[in-house]
């Protein structure tokens, strides 16, 4: 008999909201596999912008904190996903950004299990990564690209979160207080609607 398909867990939320520091923690506390949109684009495109011209672009949109184009990323999570040999579990960090990607992720993967929003003040989003920028060499943590990338998901979430609401996909969490206590809601969560 075929196994079961994995479980399929889409985080959502603004930049620094804590995506990817949640996301990690799902996957150790329940063995899934994380699978981070950003930084498959990221290192895609650092592995390629000099050779080819269509990664030197993206790179180009990344580095302004603009979305890549939708087909492109859609293929890169497909592929990425072919190569999990076999998981109960798949936490997918910062995916979808809009209604496009949402209706296109489901079109050619599959509809996710539960979308998690993490929700947090815009002050406090800067104010994470500000703080993660003097840290970090990600090539979009300079001030002009943090603009852009606050106002793109201030554009594209409200309706991204409406449309999984409909479908009754969605958790909204407060993610403005510590990464403990947010993690305690999303494994409540989590052991909620999956298990
Ligand atoms: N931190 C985290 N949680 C905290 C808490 N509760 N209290 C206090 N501090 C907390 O966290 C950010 C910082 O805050 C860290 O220093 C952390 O310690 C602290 P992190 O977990 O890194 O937040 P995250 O939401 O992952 O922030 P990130 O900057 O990664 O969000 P982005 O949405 O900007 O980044 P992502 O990698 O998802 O996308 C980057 C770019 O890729 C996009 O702008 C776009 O150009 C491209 N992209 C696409 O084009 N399409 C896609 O589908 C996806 C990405
Ligand atoms: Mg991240």
């Amino acid at each position: 008999p075929s196994r079961p398909r994995p479980k399929v867990i889409l985080i959502i939320g603004g930049p620094g909201s804590g995506k990817g520091t949640q996301s990690l923690k799902i996957a150790a506390c329940y063995g899934f596999q994380y699978v981070s949109v950003g930084e498959l684009l990221r290192k895609k495109m650092i592995h390629n912008a000099t050779s080819n011209r269509k990664w030197s672009l993206i790179a180009k949109i990344i580095t302004n904190g603009e979305l890549a184009p939708q087909e492109t990323t859609i293929t890169e999570i497909k592929q990425k996903i072919m190569k999990i040999p076999d998981a109960s579990g798949i936490v997918i960090d910062g995916f979808p950004r809009d209604v496009g990607q949402a209706l296109s992720f489901e079109d050619q993967i599959c509809t996710p299990d539960l979308v998690v929003f993490l929700s947090c003040a815009n002050h406090r989003l800067k104010e994470r990564l500000e703080k993660r920028a003097e840290a970090t060499g990600r090539p979009d943590d300079n001030p002009n690209a943090t603009e852009r990338r606050l106002t793109n998901f201030k554009q594209n979430t409200i309706p991204l979160v409406k449309y999984f609401q409909e479908r009754g996909l969605i958790v909204t969490l407060d993610a403005d207080r510590d990464e403990e206590e947010v993690f305690c809601d999303i494994s409540m969560t989590v052991d909620n609607k999956l298990f």
